[in-house]
């Protein structure tokens, strides 16, 4: 049976997490707000169709197992699809690394936003220059530079965050660097040389067969200006 994903169908956001992990696993899925089903299937769940309750999407339907959180959906897919370690300690640092990245973008989003999800970009704008200046000058170094330390210290090598093949870790590193890129061009333009394992595993994340075929069709739609990853050159301070 095909696995539903339920996400907002007009931005990447958190489902691209979970997308890239499917397509990466050439797991059968339905998309089902971006179908038939629309947003209101999606809301059905949320607002109580569900005995284990969605606060918000992305969440993912095995048949009756309905799990939300985009780490917790990865953990699950993770042990399915050999896109984490079996072992406890493998899968628990797996996870630990997805949570890291999870903190990651919910700080990249409260650039644009940092009061208020519910207020406009245009009644922040003010903090969002200041939050911005500390996310691109502290924080994403803080973040990229912890995660070119796991990669370097992996014992089974530099290639991949954990053990010796792509892992979800690996696809979701290569999805936010893609939103920094894209949110914040030239400071990554200054930044990457820091980080050149981070780098050559986005591209060769990029060129694993299954998410390269993903990139280029329909259902990788482009970073946008409602998603979480937002490009406001304004913020896009490279000091
Ligand atoms: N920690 C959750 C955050 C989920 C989340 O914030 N989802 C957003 C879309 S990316 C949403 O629709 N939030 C609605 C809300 O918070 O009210 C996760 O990682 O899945």
């Amino acid at each position: 049976m095909a696995y539903e994903l339920y996400y907002w169908p007009t931005i990447q956001g958190r489902g691209e997490f979970v997308r890239l992990a499917l397509e990466q696993a050439g797991a059968e899925y339905v998309d089902v707000a971006r179908g038939r089903g629309g947003v209101a299937a999606m809301q059905r769940l949320m607002d109580g169709g569900a005995t284990h309750l969605p606060f918000a999407p992305p969440f993912l339907k095995d048949g009756d197992v309905l799990i939300a959180q985009t780490a917790n959906i990865l953990l699950y897919l993770g042990r399915r699809h050999g896109l984490a370690p079996h072992d406890e300690a493998g899968h628990l640092w797996a996870h630990q690394l997805q949570l890291t990245i999870a903190d990651a973008v919910d700080e990249a989003h409260d650039t644009h936003h940092p009061i208020a999800s519910g207020f406009y970009y245009e009644d922040q704008q003010a903090e969002a220059r200041r939050r911005a200046a500390d996310f691109t000058g502290n924080r994403i170094p803080k973040y990229l530079g912890y995660f070119e330390r796991a990669l370097e210290r992996n014992p089974q090598g530099d290639r991949h965050l954990v053990g010796r093949q792509v892992g979800y870790c690996d696809l979701s590193l290569f999805q936010l660097v893609a939103g920094l890129r894209y949110a914040f061009p030239r400071v990554m333009t200054r930044l990457e040389r820091d980080f050149p394992r981070i780098i050559a595993l986005h591209d060769r994340v990029a060129a694993e067969p299954r998410v390269a075929a993903y990139l280029k069709s329909e259902r990788r739609i482009p970073f946008n200006q409602h998603g979480i990853f937002r490009h406001y050159p304004e913020l896009d301070n490279p000091e």
